[in-house]
Parts: C-alpha cells; structure tokens; sequence
C-alpha cells in the first residue's frame, strides 16, 4: 500500500524529503517507479498533467497539495468514487495573511506609483489604515485569517460568502447582498475557490460596483478575473490598479498584455506556497485515516467543488 505523488512541475524533493521521515506511509512518484495501481490507496497532486489519474479509477482518495482543487476537478480522468482531500495549514493562511496586507499597505502609501516612478519628485497624497474598508469576497480558511489580521492593524474588513458568518471583527455578506458589499470596498480581496459559479465573476459589471478609485487583489485563481475589463476599468480610472499573484496562463507569458500597465502589480503566483514540512503531517494523519476506515481531515466537496 502506498501514496501516489504526481505534481505538474516535478518539484517532488523537498516532498519525498519531508515524506522520509514518515516511513509507515511508502511515497513514490510515477513514472520512475514501477507499480501495480491497486497498490496506490491515495494520490497527492498539484496540477497532474490531464489524464493522470486514468489507470487508477479506484483509488480511495486524492489529495490536493495545495488548498485550491480546481485543477482536480478540471481533469476529466478524476475517479468519480474517490474523496477529494486539500491542504488547511496554518503556514498557508499566515503567510496569505502577510501577502494581503502588504499589497494593501503598498497600495495606500502608493508604494507602487512611486515604484515606477523613480526619477521623479512627486509627493501624492497618501491615506491611513482607518480610512480603508477592505473587502474580502470568499470568507473561509484564507478569507478569515486575512480579513483577522487586516482587521487587527486597523482596516475596516468585510467579507462575502455563501453562508453568513459570526465573526465579530468582520462583517459578514452573503451571496444575495453582493451589491451592497461590493459598494462599500475601497480594497477588493478575492480568495474565492474558482467554481463554475465563481469562474469570471472579477468582470466589468462587479467593477462598476466598487466605489470609483477601487484597488483589487487577486490571490485566488487568474480565471475568476476578465483581464479585457479589468484594463478597461483601470483605463478610464474607475478602478485605481490591480495586484494580480494569480493568471489563467501560468507562468504569465513575458510579452501578456497586462505587463503592461504601471498600475497593474504582477507576481508570479507566490503569495502563499504550500511547504511540504507543515504540510506533510496532516497527510499521514489522513493516511493512517484511511487505512483505519475512519473519515478524513479537509474533505471537499464534490457538489461544491471546493
Ligand atoms: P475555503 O474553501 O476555505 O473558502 C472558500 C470561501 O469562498 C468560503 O467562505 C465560501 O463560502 C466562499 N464561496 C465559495 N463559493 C462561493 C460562491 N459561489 N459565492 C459566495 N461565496 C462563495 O478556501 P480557502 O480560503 O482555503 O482558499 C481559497 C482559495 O485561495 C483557494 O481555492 C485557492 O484558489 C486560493 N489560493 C491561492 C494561493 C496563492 O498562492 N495565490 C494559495 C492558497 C490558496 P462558505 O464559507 O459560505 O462556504
Ligand atoms: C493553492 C495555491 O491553492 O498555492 O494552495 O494556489
């Protein structure tokens, strides 16, 4: 018995690393090991290449390396019977934690304008954390804690999610009170899960219901997001900019036309990067789960897709 690793860019040695120190639980890594597929009881993988999962229609459970699981869901050979498992890890949410509010603070001190404009002497008017109400669309794992860190240094932070949500330092929106939230935030968050309900949904006519000068963060996935409306919006200065971390081509080709805009801040998907040490435990405790017939940690929804 043992665990499958299929990952897109066979960065498998930090993993196979952190794996080595849990021997009650064999990894390989396919194809360079031999096997007999109704050995494998689960399949860990970021981004398997499509059709990766055809010769093994009965495994027990895959798991996402990271906390997205779009990129399961996408692959038609995705055993219908399987559990579908992502990572929850507190390394995750805080390093998100760190990102947000970096690109939250860089935009308010207009870090950025001054990023692209370094031969110039050109003061601009700068505002505070008080001033700011952030909104975060997708108010679970990630949503949470960046919402509780933002709220912590003195943001204003609401949050929009399918289920409302008690959580004293942030004011909870549902799905029938988007308008209302969206019309409230200066800073736009989107840790959504790309679903078919939320594919697209950064487009012109969400745009237009933020508040003019509006700046977005997407940290979820690139396609949640129209990039022709985003630029359009950016063009005629209704939304002030765009930190974008996430794109429906990754790695973004160098000459993408979002490159080219100052006002639009690329990176190269990295605001939070599963690491395999904190990660690997609650692997092995699903494992040793599966194996005993108990239920599993981090289980997602099939009918949800997240
Ligand atoms: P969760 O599943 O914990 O949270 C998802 C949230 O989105 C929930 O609050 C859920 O509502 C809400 N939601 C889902 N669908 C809808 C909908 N149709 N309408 C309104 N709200 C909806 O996910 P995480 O917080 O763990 O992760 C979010 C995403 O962040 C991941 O899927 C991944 O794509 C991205 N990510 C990006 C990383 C990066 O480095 N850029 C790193 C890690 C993750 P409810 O709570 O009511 O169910
Ligand atoms: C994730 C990611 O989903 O890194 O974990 O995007």
């Amino acid at each position: 018995m043992s665990i499958l690793l299929v990952r897109n860019d066979n960065n498998y040695k930090p993993w196979l690393k952190a794996f080595a120190k849990h021997p009650e639980a064999p990894v390989i890594v396919t194809p360079q090991t031999q096997h007999n597929p109704e050995d494998i009881k689960m399949i860990l993988t970021w981004k398997a290449p499509a059709g990766s999962f055809t010769a093994y229609p009965q495994v027990p459970a895959i798991g996402s390396l990271g906390a997205g699981v779009d990129h399961l869901f996408d692959d038609p050979s995705l055993p219908k019977d399987a559990v579908i498992t992502r990572v929850v890890n507190d390394k995750l949410s805080g390093d998100m934690q760190e990102f947000v509010l970096a690109h939250c603070l860089n935009h308010i001190k207009n870090l950025n304008i001054y990023a692209t404009t370094q031969n110039q002497w050109n003061p601009l008017p700068y505002k505070r954390v008080s001033d700011i109400r952030v909104g975060i669309l997708g108010l679970g794992t990630l949503g949470q804690a960046v919402g509780g860190l933002l709220n912590k240094v003195g943001f204003t932070v609401m949050g929009w999610s399918q289920h409302k949500k008690n959580i004293a330092t942030i004011k909870s929106y549902t799905t029938t009170e988007l308008d209302l939230f969206l019309s409230q935030a200066d800073i736009l968050v989107c840790l959504l899960p790309l679903t078919e309900a939320t594919r697209g949904i950064l487009d012109k006519e969400l745009f237009y219901k933020l508040p003019q000068g509006a700046y977005l963060i997407n940290v979820a996935r690139g396609a949640h997001l129209n990039e022709e409306d985003l630029i359009e919006a950016i063009n005629n200065e209704h939304l002030s900019g765009a930190a974008l971390d996430v794109f429906d081509q990754e790695p973004l080709p160098v000459d993408h036309v979002l490159r080219k805009f100052s006002k639009i801040l690329i990176t190269p998907h990295v605001a939070s990067v599963s690491n395999p040490e904190s990660v690997v435990p609650q692997i092995i405790e699903n494992y040793k789960r599966l194996i005993a017939g108990k239920a599993l940690l981090n289980v997602v929804s099939r009918e949800q897709q997240y």
